[in-house]
């Protein structure tokens, strides 16, 4: 029989080791936790657990250490090499740098070895990582400083000047990589001792604080422990990608960015396999890189593996075992035209910052076309009605999941609109089938509404991508007296495609003839690209709101 965990609400924590309580003085109330699951035998860890000796250490222990770890543009880390650098940071942490068990430490810089090396030092200092995406700007870099109550600073040398004059800018600040000054980080990693015991953390201590990227309103800080860094390696990659000490890991989205921590280090270390960690990729570089690391393992968004599509003939990707989309829904047409390129199988998956990473997905014969997939072991799924009753299959409504991983948002009101009763409610509206594979819909606060009818976007902008002009779409409600709203397309065209009234009338048209003809777009305006966050995601608000003097 398997043995079923289930941490009811409000059950009590282990010892913390840190010394400053910040975090868990913060932790949302327990009756508004999600519920927790630990259903699978891999989930159940020890009550004390420090997530990068746990990867690191124990790939040493495990005999691997000559083994490649990570790569960047210009170095190559074995595992040992790796964990000398993390040990070195970790020293310098604590020593230097004054820090305490429990300091919250913000992380600025591009996917790189050295980024990497910095995060795991965190981690293993007992100290608590901030990470931060490299576009953000001085104001909400400020934001997550006051927020976090951030208490010192590494940052990529190339990226100090935003943090220059930002709200709660503690004093504490190292620089590292190209262009750092004599008293950087690497000076002072040079002084300490190679070798660092961790500190023996609870594996419900707080080592990650990760601020979510809406694409509206002030971001959430959501909290998450030792012993979440570890579930995520243990449910979707080990159930539904399997990844393996051979894989060589590679793919776009930034280390702070769940996707990417998990997808291009996390994951990889769990196994023994090995990470490439390049900086601003591009459709091209990132098709070239597969082919020169001989990579494996590929994850980014769903754009990006369509912009890759018409080039992928050019390159050699023979290494390619799977590709991993996530961060938005996958168009079905997205899906058909990467496999037709690269014979690949896309592996669909919808992760949340709340929730770490990803929580529904299927590969190989279980992909169901069109459907994200079917909960990832260790994880539970269900559609809930607008008064929080389930549905039953064929039924739109709202996603909730539960699993080992859950939402505490740092000191948020907004802990109670995305946890009821015990499901966290990731603001997807989703229907299930029969089967129980879950479909998504839409974003539930983008379901556009039109003369009474429930329509939603992306099934309209599946639609458009088929025509063969369409490079990428965005269709949004825009505000109507008549109608309440009306179904609006932003469309990008294909190179050398030109935007004449002929071709709105075509794409008009061509929807009515894919989809139910009422959710054809009213108006159809052309733009040389999509707003999209850093994350890769569409920023619909944005469409919304025309800017000032553009069509
Ligand atoms: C949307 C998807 C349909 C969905 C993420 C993988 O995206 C991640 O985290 P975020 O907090 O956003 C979460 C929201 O993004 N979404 C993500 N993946 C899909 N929608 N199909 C998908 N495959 O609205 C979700 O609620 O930025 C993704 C791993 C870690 C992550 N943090």
């Amino acid at each position: 029989m398997i043995r079923t965990t289930t941490r009811a609400a409000g059950a009590p924590l282990g010892d913390s080791a840190h010394t400053d309580t910040f975090a868990r003085d913060h932790l949302p109330p327990p009756e508004q936790w999600p519920d927790l699951c630990f259903d699978l035998p891999q989930l159940h860890y020890p009550s004390r657990l420090n997530c990068a000796a746990a990867l690191l250490d124990g790939a040493i222990a495990n005999g691997i250490g000559e083994r490649i770890a990570v790569r960047g543009a210009e170095l190559t880390w074995t595992y040992a090499q790796l964990l000398e650098q993390v040990d070195r940071i970790a020293h310098v942490l604590r020593g230097p740098m004054g820090l305490q068990t429990g300091s919250r430490v913000l992380l600025r810089g591009a996917n790189h070895p050295m980024m990497a090396a910095c995060i795991l030092a965190v981690f293993k200092a007992g100290c608590i990582a901030v990470p931060t995406m490299p576009l953000l700007r001085k104001r909400e870099l400020g934001t997550i400083m006051l927020k976090a109550r951030v208490d010192a600073v590494l940052c990529a040398a190339s990226l100090r000047a935003e943090l220059e004059g930002a709200e709660g800018l503690p004093s504490t600040l190292l620089c590292f990589g190209a262009g750092a000054s004599a008293d950087a980080l690497e000076a002072l990693m040079a002084e300490q001792p190679a070798s660092y015991t961790a500190v023996d953390t609870s594996a419900d201590d707080v080592c990650l604080i990760s601020f979510t990227s809406g694409t509206t309103g002030i971001p959430k800080g959501t909290m998450h422990f030792h012993r979440d860094v570890l579930a995520i390696c243990d449910c979707f990659p080990r159930e539904v990608l399997r990844s393996q000490a051979s894989d060589i890991f590679i793919g776009t989205p930034p280390l702070a960015f769940t996707f990417g921590l998990g997808g291009l280090l996390l994951f990889p270390l769990r196994v023994g396999a090995s990470a490439v960690l390049l900086e601003k990729l591009t459709p091209e570089t990132l098709l070239q890189a597969i082919q020169q690391y001989s990579a494996t393992v590929c994850f980014t968004a769903p754009t990006f593996y369509r912009q890759m599509t018409p080039l992928a003939a050019q390159y050699t990707l023979g290494s390619l075992r799977e590709t991993v989309s996530a961060g938005e829904a996958l168009p079905l047409a997205t899906r058909e035209a990467w496999q037709k390129a690269s014979g690949l199988a896309m592996i669909d998956g919808i992760g949340a910052t709340e929730l770490l990473h990803i929580f529904i997905s299927a590969a190989g014969a279980q992909i169901r076309p069109g459907a994200t997939g079917k909960p990832v072991p260790g994880y539970q799924a269900c559609i809930l009605d607008g008064d929080g009753q389930r549905v039953g299959p064929g039924v739109v409504g709202r996603l909730a999941v539960k699993g080992p991983t859950g939402c505490r948002y740092l000191d948020d009101p907004r802990q109670l609109d995305y946890v009821l009763n015990g499901w966290n409610l990731t603001g997807d509206a989703y229907e299930m089938d029969a089967d129980g594979y879950f479909y998504y819909r839409s974003r539930t606060d983008d379901m556009i509404i039109s003369a009474g009818y429930n329509i939603a976007g992306p099934e309209v902008e599946e639609a458009l991508l088929r025509h063969a002009a369409v490079a990428e779409c965005g269709v949004i409600g825009q505000p109507d007296e008549e109608r309440g709203q009306v179904v609006e397309a932003h469309v990008v065209l294909k190179p050398g495609v030109a935007p004449t009234d002929a071709l709105v009338a075509e794409l008009q048209e061509f929807v009515k003839s894919q989809i139910a003809p009422y959710k054809y777009p009213r108006t159809i305006r052309f733009l040389a690209a999509l707003p999209r966050t850093e994350t890769g995601k569409l920023q619909r608000f944005k469409l919304r709101t025309p800017v000032q003097g553009q069509p």
